[in-house]
């Protein structure tokens, strides 16, 4: 068996493959699973809120921005993890496959990371075609996934500390740790296939970023050909993600005896939409920033909710429970943190882009907000509770 599976390792052997490719690819995936580790807590904390969580509303685009690096680390991850495992599988050939505890241990880690980044990345991908082919949560699953991914990792890399470290003191270059196949290549014709396979992946990925990036950030719209959004489409030149029909709100919204309920404590005042109109107006530029990646910076006017706060007598610090008229769903129920509620430029909105809201954006009223995820922009508001 060892024979065998040794003779297959040589066969797959390759003079680009070596612990020197693994470690420059392991470097640039590791950095972009940070990068979207990170974003990924700030969306998922800002949707989860724990204690202590800092809610930052300038820039106005912050979640955009967050967001939109989410994704694209998040796409730029797949070829990167992909030339990896190409780089390192004839390793998994290797007889016995556990020689030891560490070894088992280390093989393992590495088993559930591979397992689990292929699963976190497709799952990722087809949640921005907004398209949910399985039973769980996609939320959770997709935060406790990035939790097994990262535990992973740090143990991983801890294994593989040494081949790290020999690999960081090249050019002086003592023997490599675990000498592998295209690590005894003498021949530049090792480095060159090497850096011609690093820069196809570079390409690769770079390309893959460019041409999705325009659904988050518009500066790259001219290039987006692959992403599932595009910017300027949908009513009033802005996409919508769920429907008045999907969410089964049509009759309420259109309803022509619609009133908006703000409530503190014992008072609660009706707002026709004629009295919402006849309060002061404020116009805000401020991008829809879903979570499924794209992004949509738009002019929105409407009632300042200070001001809706203020008028049934709440305090300046208040938080909010905003609910829809939709009748179920996740997010007919909204809280808001003080540090929206005390931005002026969070509207109840009653316009968009000089019209009169779609009704697909929430006709008759709906939330705009500063730096929150579009999932929090509720739609087709039905009432507003000082809590
Ligand atoms: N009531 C309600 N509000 C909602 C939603 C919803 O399904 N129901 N979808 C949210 C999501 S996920 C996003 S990204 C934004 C999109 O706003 P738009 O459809 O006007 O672009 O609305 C949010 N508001
Ligand atoms: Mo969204």
């Amino acid at each position: 068996m060892e024979k065998l599976t040794d003779a297959l390792a040589a066969r797959f052997a390759s003079p680009t493959r070596s612990s020197r490719l693994t470690v420059v690819l392991g470097r640039w995936l590791g950095l972009s699973f940070l990068v979207c580790f990170a974003t990924g807590l700030f969306s998922h904390g800002l949707q989860n809120p724990p204690s202590w969580m800092f809610f930052p509303t300038s820039p106005a685009w912050i979640y955009q921005l967050s967001q939109g690096i989410h994704v694209t680390t998040g796409l730029a991850s797949i070829p990167l993890l992909l030339a990896k495992l190409w780089s390192v599988y004839p390793e998994l050939l290797k007889w016995p496959p556990v020689r030891s505890l560490l070894h088992g241990l280390e093989r393992a880690s590495v088993a559930l990371f591979v397992a689990s980044s292929l699963l976190q990345v497709t799952t990722g991908l087809i949640n921005t075609y907004k398209w949910y082919p399985w039973p769980f949560p996609f939320r959770e699953t997709h935060y406790w996934l990035a939790w097994v991914i990262t535990g992973s990792l740090v143990l991983h890399i801890a294994v593989k500390l040494p081949v790290i470290l020999a690999n960081w003191r090249r050019p002086g270059r003592g023997p490599a740790v675990t000498a592998r196949a295209g690590d005894s290549e003498p021949a530049a014709a090792g480095r060159w296939t090497r850096r011609a396979f690093l820069a196809g992946v570079g390409t690769t990925a770079g390309v893959l970023v460019l041409t999705t990036a325009g659904q988050s950030f518009a500066w790259f719209d001219p290039l987006n050909v692959f992403a599932p959004r595009k910017m300027g489409t949908g009513p009033q030149s802005v996409p919508v993600n769920r429907t008045a029909e999907q969410a089964n709100v049509k009759d309420q919204a259109m309803a022509p005896d619609w009133k908006l309920a703000v409530a503190y404590q014992g008072s609660r005042r009706m707002f026709s939409l004629a009295e919402l109109r006849s309060l002061p107006q404020y116009a805000h530029e401020l991008p829809i920033a879903c979570v499924e990646g794209w992004s949509q910076t738009a002019q929105w006017r409407g009632v300042r909710i200070r001001d809706l706060v203020a008028a049934v007598g709440g305090p300046a610090d208040a938080v909010l429970r905003v609910t829809s008229l939709e009748p179920e769903g996740a997010y007919r129920t909204m809280d808001m943190p003080t540090a929206y509620v005390q931005d002026e430029r969070t509207l109840v909105a009653l316009e968009l882009n000089g019209e009169i809201l779609d009704l697909e954006h929430g006709y008759p009223a709906r939330i705009i907000a500063p730096g929150r995820p579009g999932v929090l922009q509720t739609k087709w508001l039905q009432s507003v509770e000082v809590l």
